[in-house]
Protein backbone atom coordinates (compact mmCIF):
# COMPACT_ATOMS: atom_id res chain seq x y z
CA UNK A 1 0.00 0.00 0.00
CA UNK A 2 2.65 2.68 0.45
CA UNK A 3 4.33 1.90 -2.70
CA UNK A 4 2.78 4.68 -4.14
CA UNK A 5 3.84 6.79 -1.20
CA UNK A 6 7.05 8.65 -3.63
CA UNK A 7 7.85 12.58 -4.07
CA UNK A 8 7.16 13.02 -0.09
CA UNK A 9 8.92 16.45 0.94
CA UNK A 10 11.76 15.94 3.83
CA UNK A 11 10.08 17.03 7.42
CA UNK A 12 13.42 18.99 7.86
CA UNK A 13 16.32 20.00 5.83
CA UNK A 14 19.71 18.29 5.91
CA UNK A 15 22.05 21.17 5.20
CA UNK A 16 25.97 21.04 4.94
CA UNK A 17 27.56 22.35 8.29
CA UNK A 18 28.11 26.49 7.94
CA UNK A 19 31.63 27.43 9.72
CA UNK A 20 29.93 29.14 11.81
CA UNK A 21 26.99 30.18 13.90
CA UNK A 22 25.71 32.60 16.67
CA UNK A 23 24.14 29.55 18.84
CA UNK A 24 25.19 25.43 18.43
CA UNK A 25 22.34 23.30 20.48
CA UNK A 26 24.12 20.27 20.90
CA UNK A 27 21.84 16.79 20.99
CA UNK A 28 18.75 16.49 18.76
CA UNK A 29 16.49 15.46 21.48
CA UNK A 30 13.25 17.09 22.48
CA UNK A 31 15.41 19.10 24.74
CA UNK A 32 17.77 20.26 22.43
CA UNK A 33 15.57 20.44 19.74
CA UNK A 34 12.45 22.71 21.87
CA UNK A 35 15.44 24.87 22.65
CA UNK A 36 16.19 25.82 19.38
CA UNK A 37 12.35 26.50 18.29
CA UNK A 38 12.17 28.73 20.95
CA UNK A 39 15.09 30.63 20.30
CA UNK A 40 13.56 31.59 17.55
CA UNK A 41 10.02 31.96 18.16
CA UNK A 42 10.38 34.00 21.87
CA UNK A 43 13.90 35.64 21.25
CA UNK A 44 14.13 35.85 17.14
CA UNK A 45 17.40 33.91 17.39
CA UNK A 46 17.32 31.85 14.12
CA UNK A 47 21.43 31.46 13.49
CA UNK A 48 21.38 28.23 15.18
CA UNK A 49 22.14 25.13 14.28
CA UNK A 50 21.31 21.95 16.26
CA UNK A 51 24.13 19.11 15.97
CA UNK A 52 23.57 15.11 16.51
CA UNK A 53 25.38 12.04 16.55
CA UNK A 54 23.06 9.77 15.36
CA UNK A 55 19.83 10.47 13.81
CA UNK A 56 17.65 12.77 15.60
CA UNK A 57 15.32 11.66 18.32
CA UNK A 58 16.90 8.72 18.67
CA UNK A 59 18.27 9.14 22.12
CA UNK A 60 15.74 9.06 25.24
CA UNK A 61 13.27 10.92 23.56
CA UNK A 62 12.23 7.99 21.11
CA UNK A 63 12.55 5.61 24.24
CA UNK A 64 10.71 7.01 26.81
CA UNK A 65 7.00 5.59 27.91
CA UNK A 66 5.49 9.38 26.96
CA UNK A 67 4.41 10.52 31.20
CA UNK A 68 3.70 13.38 31.16
CA UNK A 69 2.43 15.11 34.21
CA UNK A 70 2.77 17.96 36.94
CA UNK A 71 2.24 16.36 40.13
CA UNK A 72 5.60 17.42 41.89
CA UNK A 73 6.46 18.58 45.23
CA UNK A 74 8.64 21.53 45.48
CA UNK A 75 7.48 25.08 44.08
CA UNK A 76 10.34 25.01 41.63
CA UNK A 77 9.55 21.81 39.99
CA UNK A 78 5.87 22.42 39.64
CA UNK A 79 6.56 25.22 38.23
CA UNK A 80 8.45 24.11 35.08
CA UNK A 81 7.23 20.84 34.81
CA UNK A 82 3.31 22.89 34.82
CA UNK A 83 4.55 24.98 32.06
CA UNK A 84 5.67 22.06 30.34
CA UNK A 85 2.28 20.23 30.63
CA UNK A 86 0.23 23.45 29.91
CA UNK A 87 2.26 24.01 26.59
CA UNK A 88 1.73 20.30 25.32
CA UNK A 89 -2.17 20.96 25.74
CA UNK A 90 -1.13 23.63 22.28
CA UNK A 91 1.81 22.07 21.04
CA UNK A 92 0.00 20.00 18.05
CA UNK A 93 -1.71 23.34 17.13
CA UNK A 94 1.45 25.74 17.69
CA UNK A 95 3.74 23.24 15.77
CA UNK A 96 0.98 22.57 12.99
CA UNK A 97 2.29 18.96 13.97
CA UNK A 98 -0.04 16.36 15.44
CA UNK A 99 1.79 15.40 18.42
CA UNK A 100 -0.77 13.12 19.65
CA UNK A 101 -1.42 14.95 23.55
CA UNK A 102 -3.36 12.51 25.54
CA UNK A 103 -4.76 14.23 28.35
CA UNK A 104 -6.21 10.88 30.14
CA UNK A 105 -4.99 11.14 33.41
CA UNK A 106 -1.92 9.57 35.32
CA UNK A 107 -2.61 7.73 38.64
CA UNK A 108 0.46 7.05 41.12
CA UNK A 109 -0.71 4.53 43.16
CA UNK A 110 -0.27 4.72 47.27
CA UNK A 111 0.15 1.00 48.42
CA UNK A 112 2.00 1.84 51.51
CA UNK A 113 0.42 3.72 54.71
CA UNK A 114 3.60 6.13 53.92
CA UNK A 115 2.57 6.69 49.97
CA UNK A 116 -0.54 7.67 51.70
CA UNK A 117 1.15 10.80 53.87
CA UNK A 118 3.14 11.68 51.12
CA UNK A 119 0.74 11.76 48.20
CA UNK A 120 -1.54 13.37 50.69
CA UNK A 121 0.97 15.94 51.37
CA UNK A 122 1.86 16.69 47.29
CA UNK A 123 -2.18 16.78 46.74
CA UNK A 124 -1.91 19.99 49.10
CA UNK A 125 1.27 21.55 47.61
CA UNK A 126 0.08 21.11 44.35
CA UNK A 127 -3.20 23.08 45.28
CA UNK A 128 -1.13 25.58 46.34
CA UNK A 129 1.36 25.47 43.53
CA UNK A 130 -2.36 25.74 41.13
CA UNK A 131 -1.41 22.48 39.71
CA UNK A 132 -4.96 19.84 39.46
CA UNK A 133 -4.44 16.96 41.73
CA UNK A 134 -6.53 15.14 44.07
CA UNK A 135 -6.04 12.09 46.09
CA UNK A 136 -8.43 9.55 45.44
CA UNK A 137 -10.30 6.71 47.05
CA UNK A 138 -9.60 2.79 46.34
CA UNK A 139 -13.69 2.60 45.28
CA UNK A 140 -12.29 5.87 42.73
CA UNK A 141 -9.31 3.97 41.80
CA UNK A 142 -11.54 0.66 41.04
CA UNK A 143 -13.82 2.66 39.05
CA UNK A 144 -11.25 4.21 36.92
CA UNK A 145 -9.14 1.31 36.18
CA UNK A 146 -11.28 -1.98 36.05
CA UNK A 147 -8.30 -4.16 35.76
CA UNK A 148 -6.69 -3.62 38.71
CA UNK A 149 -6.55 -6.17 42.46
CA UNK A 150 -7.15 -3.70 45.28
CA UNK A 151 -6.29 -6.63 47.88
CA UNK A 152 -2.73 -7.58 46.75
CA UNK A 153 -1.39 -9.93 49.20
CA UNK A 154 1.88 -7.56 49.74
CA UNK A 155 0.64 -4.22 48.78
CA UNK A 156 -3.26 -3.40 49.03
CA UNK A 157 -4.22 -0.30 47.02
CA UNK A 158 -4.94 2.74 49.67
CA UNK A 159 -5.30 5.49 47.35
CA UNK A 160 -4.09 7.07 44.38
CA UNK A 161 -2.86 11.02 43.69
CA UNK A 162 -4.65 11.44 40.47
CA UNK A 163 -3.76 14.03 38.03
CA UNK A 164 -6.67 14.74 35.19
CA UNK A 165 -5.14 16.53 32.92
CA UNK A 166 -1.67 14.89 32.51
CA UNK A 167 -1.52 11.66 29.55
CA UNK A 168 0.81 10.56 27.64
CA UNK A 169 2.03 11.77 23.68
CA UNK A 170 3.45 10.50 20.78
CA UNK A 171 7.18 10.88 21.80
CA UNK A 172 8.77 10.80 18.00
CA UNK A 173 6.02 13.40 17.15
CA UNK A 174 7.24 15.58 19.41
CA UNK A 175 10.73 15.70 17.78
CA UNK A 176 9.84 15.67 14.22
CA UNK A 177 7.41 18.65 15.37
CA UNK A 178 9.95 20.78 16.80
CA UNK A 179 12.71 19.77 14.17
CA UNK A 180 10.31 20.69 11.25
CA UNK A 181 9.70 24.40 12.88
CA UNK A 182 13.43 24.77 13.25
CA UNK A 183 14.19 23.39 9.69
CA UNK A 184 10.76 25.88 8.37
CA UNK A 185 12.83 28.88 10.19
CA UNK A 186 16.38 28.56 8.48
CA UNK A 187 18.25 26.67 11.37
CA UNK A 188 20.29 23.51 10.41
CA UNK A 189 19.87 20.23 12.15
CA UNK A 190 23.02 18.48 11.65
CA UNK A 191 22.07 14.69 11.82
CA UNK A 192 25.53 11.99 12.02
CA UNK A 193 27.63 14.85 13.95
CA UNK A 194 29.18 14.33 16.75
CA UNK A 195 30.44 16.43 18.80
CA UNK A 196 34.21 15.43 19.84
CA UNK A 197 35.45 18.82 21.57
CA UNK A 198 34.96 22.04 22.83
CA UNK A 199 36.77 25.17 21.31
CA UNK A 200 37.61 28.29 23.64
CA UNK A 201 39.55 31.66 23.61
CA UNK A 202 40.06 33.73 27.02
CA UNK A 203 37.66 31.52 29.00
CA UNK A 204 34.42 31.89 26.43
CA UNK A 205 33.46 29.05 24.25
CA UNK A 206 34.54 29.74 20.25
CA UNK A 207 33.06 26.42 18.66
CA UNK A 208 32.82 22.29 18.63
CA UNK A 209 35.18 19.87 17.04
CA UNK A 210 32.72 17.56 15.27
CA UNK A 211 32.78 14.26 13.19
CA UNK A 212 31.52 16.50 10.02
CA UNK A 213 34.55 19.21 11.11
CA UNK A 214 35.03 21.91 13.17
CA UNK A 215 32.27 24.65 13.24
CA UNK A 216 32.37 28.47 15.47
CA UNK A 217 29.97 29.50 17.96
CA UNK A 218 29.38 32.27 20.42
CA UNK A 219 27.08 30.20 22.62
CA UNK A 220 26.58 26.50 23.27
CA UNK A 221 23.95 24.98 24.59
CA UNK A 222 24.87 21.32 25.83
CA UNK A 223 21.09 19.13 25.87
CA UNK A 224 22.70 15.67 25.34
CA UNK A 225 21.25 13.78 28.54
CA UNK A 226 23.10 10.64 29.70
CA UNK A 227 26.44 12.28 27.50
CA UNK A 228 26.32 15.44 29.44
CA UNK A 229 29.20 13.85 31.69
CA UNK A 230 31.36 13.59 28.63
CA UNK A 231 30.63 16.81 27.18
CA UNK A 232 30.98 18.29 30.57
CA UNK A 233 34.69 16.92 30.17
CA UNK A 234 35.23 18.33 26.93
CA UNK A 235 34.22 21.50 27.83
CA UNK A 236 36.62 21.55 31.08
CA UNK A 237 34.19 21.32 33.90
CA UNK A 238 32.72 18.10 35.98
CA UNK A 239 28.95 17.21 36.32
CA UNK A 240 27.17 15.92 39.69
CA UNK A 241 25.68 13.64 37.43
CA UNK A 242 25.33 10.04 37.02
CA UNK A 243 24.64 7.75 33.80
CA UNK A 244 22.38 4.70 34.21
CA UNK A 245 19.70 2.58 32.03
CA UNK A 246 16.29 2.67 32.42
CA UNK A 247 14.38 0.28 30.69
CA UNK A 248 10.96 -0.13 29.17
CA UNK A 249 9.05 -3.30 27.43
CA UNK A 250 5.78 -3.17 25.38
CA UNK A 251 3.58 -6.63 25.57
CA UNK A 252 1.70 -7.74 22.78
CA UNK A 253 -1.54 -5.62 21.55
CA UNK A 254 -4.86 -6.59 23.03
CA UNK A 255 -8.41 -4.63 22.92
CA UNK A 256 -8.80 -1.26 25.13
CA UNK A 257 -8.64 -2.35 28.78
CA UNK A 258 -7.52 0.76 30.26
CA UNK A 259 -7.80 4.29 29.01
CA UNK A 260 -5.36 5.92 32.27
CA UNK A 261 -1.70 6.13 33.03
CA UNK A 262 -0.91 3.82 36.32
CA UNK A 263 2.71 4.40 38.42
CA UNK A 264 3.00 1.73 41.13
CA UNK A 265 5.85 2.87 42.84
CA UNK A 266 6.30 1.06 45.54
CA UNK A 267 6.52 -2.02 43.84
CA UNK A 268 8.50 -0.16 40.80
CA UNK A 269 6.52 -0.51 37.52
CA UNK A 270 4.31 1.68 35.33
CA UNK A 271 1.95 0.21 32.92
CA UNK A 272 -0.21 2.45 29.96
CA UNK A 273 -2.03 1.10 26.90
CA UNK A 274 -0.55 2.64 23.60
CA UNK A 275 -3.09 3.53 20.65
CA UNK A 276 -1.75 0.20 19.23
CA UNK A 277 -3.42 -1.71 21.98
CA UNK A 278 0.47 -3.18 23.69
CA UNK A 279 0.32 -2.62 27.27
CA UNK A 280 3.60 -0.43 27.90
CA UNK A 281 5.58 -0.97 30.97
CA UNK A 282 8.37 0.36 32.71
CA UNK A 283 10.23 -0.59 36.05
CA UNK A 284 13.75 0.99 38.39
CA UNK A 285 16.93 2.27 36.67
CA UNK A 286 19.69 -0.58 36.79
CA UNK A 287 21.80 -0.10 39.80
CA UNK A 288 24.64 0.52 38.29
CA UNK A 289 26.21 3.31 35.58
CA UNK A 290 26.78 2.00 32.26
CA UNK A 291 26.20 3.49 28.80
CA UNK A 292 24.52 0.71 26.85
CA UNK A 293 20.87 1.21 25.84
CA UNK A 294 20.12 -2.11 26.55
CA UNK A 295 18.92 -2.57 30.06
CA UNK A 296 19.41 -5.94 32.05
CA UNK A 297 17.07 -9.45 32.50
CA UNK A 298 16.19 -9.54 36.08
CA UNK A 299 14.93 -5.69 35.65
CA UNK A 300 12.11 -7.31 33.16
CA UNK A 301 11.65 -10.33 35.72
CA UNK A 302 11.31 -8.01 38.78
CA UNK A 303 9.03 -5.54 37.09
CA UNK A 304 6.38 -7.80 35.57
CA UNK A 305 6.34 -10.30 38.81
CA UNK A 306 5.69 -6.67 40.50
CA UNK A 307 3.25 -5.81 38.25
CA UNK A 308 1.26 -9.10 38.00
CA UNK A 309 0.55 -8.75 42.08
CA UNK A 310 -1.39 -5.32 41.09
CA UNK A 311 -2.80 -6.37 37.41
CA UNK A 312 -3.08 -10.17 37.20
CA UNK A 313 -4.09 -10.01 33.39
CA UNK A 314 -0.69 -9.19 32.39
CA UNK A 315 -0.04 -13.02 33.40
CA UNK A 316 -1.63 -13.95 30.25
CA UNK A 317 0.39 -11.56 28.06
CA UNK A 318 3.74 -12.10 25.93
CA UNK A 319 5.76 -9.50 26.00
CA UNK A 320 6.79 -7.88 22.46
CA UNK A 321 10.14 -5.93 22.55
CA UNK A 322 12.20 -4.36 25.24
CA UNK A 323 15.23 -1.40 25.46
CA UNK A 324 16.82 1.20 27.03
CA UNK A 325 18.00 4.54 27.38
CA UNK A 326 20.70 6.30 29.38
CA UNK A 327 19.42 8.50 31.50
CA UNK A 328 21.05 11.05 33.38
CA UNK A 329 20.59 10.92 37.63
CA UNK A 330 21.12 14.49 40.00
CA UNK A 331 21.79 13.80 43.29
CA UNK A 332 18.52 15.56 44.39
CA UNK A 333 17.01 14.13 40.94
CA UNK A 334 15.93 17.60 39.77
CA UNK A 335 17.52 18.55 36.22
CA UNK A 336 20.20 21.28 35.71
CA UNK A 337 19.94 24.30 33.69
CA UNK A 338 22.58 26.59 33.91
CA UNK A 339 25.61 28.61 32.66
CA UNK A 340 29.00 26.69 33.28
CA UNK A 341 32.16 27.84 34.25
CA UNK A 342 32.68 28.36 30.61
CA UNK A 343 31.69 31.69 28.89
CA UNK A 344 28.90 31.62 26.62
CA UNK A 345 28.34 27.68 27.52
CA UNK A 346 24.73 26.38 28.77
CA UNK A 347 24.04 23.01 29.86
CA UNK A 348 20.99 21.56 30.12
CA UNK A 349 20.89 18.38 32.01
CA UNK A 350 19.50 16.01 34.50
CA UNK A 351 16.43 15.10 33.68
CA UNK A 352 17.07 11.46 34.53
CA UNK A 353 13.65 9.08 34.49
CA UNK A 354 11.22 11.77 34.09
CA UNK A 355 12.63 14.85 31.04
CA UNK A 356 9.80 13.66 28.47
CA UNK A 357 7.29 15.58 30.46
CA UNK A 358 9.74 18.85 30.68
CA UNK A 359 10.48 19.44 26.63
CA UNK A 360 8.19 21.99 25.94
CA UNK A 361 9.09 23.99 29.33
CA UNK A 362 12.55 22.94 29.59
CA UNK A 363 13.21 24.10 26.17
CA UNK A 364 11.56 27.61 26.65
CA UNK A 365 13.47 28.13 29.78
CA UNK A 366 17.16 27.00 28.36
CA UNK A 367 16.34 29.51 25.25
CA UNK A 368 15.45 32.42 27.66
CA UNK A 369 18.97 31.40 29.39
CA UNK A 370 20.65 31.16 26.02
CA UNK A 371 19.19 34.26 24.29
CA UNK A 372 19.57 36.63 27.83
CA UNK A 373 22.99 35.01 28.93
CA UNK A 374 21.29 34.67 31.51
CA UNK A 375 18.89 32.54 33.47
CA UNK A 376 14.99 33.34 33.86
CA UNK A 377 12.86 32.65 36.53
CA UNK A 378 11.82 28.99 35.55
CA UNK A 379 15.86 27.76 34.92
CA UNK A 380 17.27 29.92 37.72
CA UNK A 381 16.79 27.59 40.52
CA UNK A 382 17.96 24.69 38.91
CA UNK A 383 22.15 26.17 38.60
CA UNK A 384 24.14 24.42 39.47
CA UNK A 385 25.27 26.12 42.10
CA UNK A 386 23.20 24.34 44.24
CA UNK A 387 24.96 21.78 44.79
CA UNK A 388 28.41 23.84 46.37
CA UNK A 389 25.46 25.36 48.79
CA UNK A 390 23.50 22.48 49.49
CA UNK A 391 20.23 23.83 48.19
CA UNK A 392 18.63 20.89 46.53
CA UNK A 393 15.60 20.77 45.22
CA UNK A 394 14.95 16.99 46.56
CA UNK A 395 12.09 15.29 44.07
CA UNK A 396 13.16 11.71 44.72
CA UNK A 397 9.67 11.09 45.63
CA UNK A 398 8.07 12.55 42.59
CA UNK A 399 10.88 11.13 40.36
CA UNK A 400 8.01 8.21 40.33
CA UNK A 401 10.79 5.94 39.02
CA UNK A 402 12.98 3.57 41.18
CA UNK A 403 16.91 4.45 41.29
P1 LIG B 1 17.89 12.60 24.36
O1 LIG B 1 16.57 12.41 23.72
O2 LIG B 1 18.62 11.46 24.86
O3 LIG B 1 18.71 13.52 23.40
C1 LIG B 1 20.11 13.76 23.57
C2 LIG B 1 20.74 13.61 22.22
O4 LIG B 1 22.11 13.99 22.32
C3 LIG B 1 20.73 12.16 21.71
O5 LIG B 1 19.99 12.10 20.50
C4 LIG B 1 22.20 11.84 21.54
O6 LIG B 1 22.47 11.02 20.42
C5 LIG B 1 22.82 13.23 21.39
N1 LIG B 1 24.24 13.28 21.71
C6 LIG B 1 24.88 12.70 22.76
N2 LIG B 1 26.20 12.96 22.70
C7 LIG B 1 26.39 13.71 21.59
C8 LIG B 1 27.54 14.28 20.99
N3 LIG B 1 28.78 14.12 21.50
N4 LIG B 1 27.39 15.00 19.84
C9 LIG B 1 26.15 15.17 19.29
N5 LIG B 1 25.03 14.65 19.82
C10 LIG B 1 25.15 13.93 20.96
N6 LIG B 1 10.33 10.85 30.95
C11 LIG B 1 9.04 11.21 31.18
O7 LIG B 1 8.77 12.39 31.41
N7 LIG B 1 8.03 10.29 31.16
C12 LIG B 1 8.27 8.98 30.94
O8 LIG B 1 7.34 8.16 30.90
C13 LIG B 1 9.61 8.57 30.75
N8 LIG B 1 9.89 7.26 30.56
C14 LIG B 1 11.17 6.88 30.27
C15 LIG B 1 11.39 5.53 29.99
C16 LIG B 1 12.66 5.11 29.59
C17 LIG B 1 12.89 3.66 29.27
C18 LIG B 1 13.71 6.07 29.47
C19 LIG B 1 15.08 5.65 29.01
C20 LIG B 1 13.49 7.41 29.79
C21 LIG B 1 12.22 7.83 30.20
N9 LIG B 1 11.93 9.17 30.49
C22 LIG B 1 10.64 9.55 30.73
C23 LIG B 1 13.01 10.17 30.50
C24 LIG B 1 13.07 10.93 29.18
O9 LIG B 1 13.12 10.02 28.10
C25 LIG B 1 14.31 11.81 29.12
O10 LIG B 1 14.43 12.58 30.30
C26 LIG B 1 14.22 12.78 27.94
O11 LIG B 1 13.85 12.12 26.77
C27 LIG B 1 15.56 13.45 27.75
O12 LIG B 1 15.50 14.17 26.53
P2 LIG B 1 16.79 14.83 25.95
O13 LIG B 1 16.39 15.57 24.74
O14 LIG B 1 17.48 15.57 27.05
O15 LIG B 1 17.73 13.60 25.65
O1 LIG C 1 8.58 10.66 35.06
O2 LIG C 1 6.51 10.04 35.01
C1 LIG C 1 7.70 9.81 34.87
C2 LIG C 1 8.12 8.51 34.41
C3 LIG C 1 7.36 7.44 34.27
C4 LIG C 1 8.17 6.45 33.81
C5 LIG C 1 9.41 6.91 33.67
N1 LIG C 1 9.37 8.20 34.04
Amino acid sequence: ALTGHTGWPRTWDSPLPRDRYKVIVVGAGGHGLATAYYLGRNHGITDVAVLEKGWLGGGNTGRNTTIIRSNYLQDASSAIYEKSRALYEGLSQELNYNVMFSPRGVMMLAQTEHEVRGYLRTARANYLQGVETRFITPEEVQKRVPIIRLDGPRYPVLGALWQPRAGTARHDAVAWGYARACSAMGMHILENCEVTGVRSDAGRVSGVETTRGAIGCERLAIVVAGHSGRLAQMAGFRLPVESVTLQALVSEPVKPCMDVVVMANTVHGYLSQSDKGEMVIGGGADGFNNFTQRGSWHHIEETVRALVETFPMLSRLKMLRQWGGVVDMTGDRSPILSPTPLGGCYINCGWGTGGFKAIPGSGWAMAEMVANEAPGPLAAPFGLERFREGRFIDESVAAGVAH
